[in-house]
């Protein structure tokens, strides 16, 4: 038998990482292995989120992380990347919450948001003192956002915001929630606005039986007549492409994120395969095993390469939202069927939480469908071959 050669060799990313990104990647691994593995099972199977670990993740540096200024440490879109992959090595649920304070919400403040506003909560956020969503979907729009019913209407200084939203992450838990409302009926008037816990006609409800990202909190929120000053509406965000822009960011960390969560399936399918013996030979010695994981292994070293590349991209200012929705798509759909094929590997095992491959299967079936579903990043793609608009 000749020595295994490890997923890490054969992606081959060290060589091509800087010594910084290497540093937040090293770093990111120890805080998953030390802090989040040892408990993440239970959490899943508790369906509860691991607050104690949000401040951890402040100190790590990952909220904000890709973000300059106003105590966010500004590391490259690599780097981010490649936190958001280790963390989702563990569970596609932790990586969630960092994507959705990061990306979404932080991000929306950054791009969009007054001087006020960021110095406000940036530096809070960033710390993981202050937890924010993204109130985007509604239980009649998830697709196609810009059909949203929920309404804003002047009132003096103020603004009355009257509508809901639904599958939303950190919903229960949030100190701030980014609210997407518009103020006419056309996509054009969408316009932003941070809405603080407690606020009068506010509150957050539950979604019951989840079966998927059990260790992260989703929810609805619900507007009855919400009096917000205007001083909280995000003033430079005009129209669905201020959300829409939000998502590329998002996107782009669920995209590398995914693929921690495809490494580990496939790692645990190599380990098991080794060790599990059936008719008189380890299991990794038959060879439809091994066209399993040489399928599994081809996916993965090719979507980490893409990733890489389209990461270096966005470093330079040059990610176009086709490609996000390219790499999106792409890696979601591996890091599912690794997931699936992982798991069929290990047998009945495979559906134990002592092994991990089913619970990333199941968050995985929640990735393919949020920030952009399958068919609407082909969609998407499509629009950008062809020209043609097929939604
Ligand atoms: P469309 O006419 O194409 O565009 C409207 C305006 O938006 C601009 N735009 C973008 N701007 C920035 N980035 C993008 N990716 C953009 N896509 C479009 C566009 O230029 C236009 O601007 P303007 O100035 O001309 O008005 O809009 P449409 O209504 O046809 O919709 C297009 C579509 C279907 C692609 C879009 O609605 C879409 O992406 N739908 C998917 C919805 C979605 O992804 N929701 C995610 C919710 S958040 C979430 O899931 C969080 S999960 C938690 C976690 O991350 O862990
Ligand atoms: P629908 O839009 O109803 O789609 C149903 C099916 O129809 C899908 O297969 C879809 O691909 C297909 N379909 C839709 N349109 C077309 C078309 N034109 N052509 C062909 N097929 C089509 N949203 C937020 O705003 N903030 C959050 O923090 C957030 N967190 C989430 C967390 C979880 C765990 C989940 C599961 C979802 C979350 N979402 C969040 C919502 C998510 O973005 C939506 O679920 C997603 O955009 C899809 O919308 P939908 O569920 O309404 O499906």
């Amino acid at each position: 038998m000749s020595t295994p050669v490890s997923l890490e060799e054969l992606i081959a990313w060290t060589s091509l990482l800087s010594e910084e990104e290497r540093l937040v990647r090293a770093s990111v691994a120890r805080f998953v292995r030390d802090r989040c593995q040892p408990i993440i099972a239970g959490c899943f199977e508790d369906g509860e989120f691991p607050k104690q670990l949000i401040p951890e993740l402040g100190a790590l540096g990952v909220l904000g992380g890709n973000l300059e200024g106003y105590g966010c440490p500004g590391m490259s879109a690599v780097a981010y990347g490649l936190a958001c992959h280790e963390i989702e090595a563990c569970d596609s649920g932790l990586r969630s919450f960092v994507s959705v304070q990061t990306s979404l919400v932080m991000y929306a403040i950054h791009r969009f948001g007054s001087e006020a506003q960021k110095r406000k909560w940036l530096p809070e956020m960033a710390a993981g003192r202050v937890i924010g969503c993204f109130g985007l979907t509604e239980p009649d729009h998830g697709s196609d956002p810009g059909g949203m019913k929920t309404r804003a209407k002047r009132d003096g200084d103020f603004w009355r915001l009257n509508g809901s939203k639904l599958w939303i992450t950190n919903a229960q838990i949030a100190d701030i929630a980014v609210v997407w409302a518009k103020t006419g009926d056309d996509e054009k008037s969408v316009t932003g606005f941070i809405v603080e816990r407690g606020a009068e006609g506010f509150s957050a409800t539950d979604i019951p039986r989840k079966l998927s990202m059990r260790a992260s909190v989703t929810g609805g929120l619900s507007l009855d007549d919400v009096r917000v000053s205007e001083a909280s509406r995000l003033p430079e965000a005009r129209g669905l492409g201020a959300p829409l822009s939000c998502l590329n960011n998002a996107r782009f960390g669920v995209a590398f994120g995914v693929l921690g969560a495809a490494r580990a399936c496939l790692e645990q399918a190599i380990a098991y395969t080794m060790g599990r013996t059936q008719f008189g030979v380890p299991l990794a010695r038959k060879q439809l095993v091994q066209q399993e994981l040489a399928d599994m292994a081809n996916e993965v070293v090719k979507a980490s390469l893409l990733s890489l590349h389209f990461a270096r991209l966005k470093d330079e200012g040059k990610l176009s939202p086709a490609q996000v929705s390219l790499l999106k798509r792409n890696n979601c759909r591996i890091a599912l069927e690794a997931a699936r094929k992982s798991r069929a590997l290990l047998g009945a095992n495979g559906v134990s939480g002592d092994y991990h491959v089913m619970r990333h299967a199941m968050n995985l079936e929640s990735t393919y469908t949020y920030e952009g579903t399958n068919e609407i990043h082909a969609l998407i793609l499509g629009r950008a071959l062809t020209g043609e608009s097929a939604f």
